[in-house]
């Protein structure tokens, strides 16, 4: 019962340093599903995020991540490193030349 009662207090102590914050991204550059899992899994290896949802039909994603391990730049420069635009940040151009041809935008005539 002891043990109980410590591990719950432990619990409520990470609760109160954790700065949960759930944030929308604009991700315009996906083209396809691999896209979708691509910048899902890069997210999810992201310490301190904690839930990733991306919605390929509306191009859009939410993350839910800790602020006080992770800010959302840092999240930003992950998807651009991945080769994907996010928010107002562009994708790194050396990624984005490295994806899969069905991931790239389609050209502009
Ligand atoms: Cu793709």
């Amino acid at each position: 019962m002891k043990k109980l009662i410590i591990s719950l207090f432990s619990v409520l102590c990470i609760s109160c340093s954790y700065d949960k914050r759930t944030t929308d991204l604009v991700l315009d550059s996906m083209q396809c599903l691999m896209c979708a899992v691509n910048v899902e899994k890069s997210l999810l290896n992201l310490n301190g995020v904690k839930k990733v949802t991306v919605d390929l039909k509306n191009k859009s994603g939410q993350v839910i991540y800790n602020a006080s391990v992770i800010d959302l730049s840092s999240i930003e420069n992950k998807i651009s490193s991945i080769g994907y635009s996010v928010n107002d940040k562009s994708a790194n151009q050396e990624a984005y030349e490295k994806l899969e041809i069905c991931c790239k935008k389609p050209k502009e005539n």
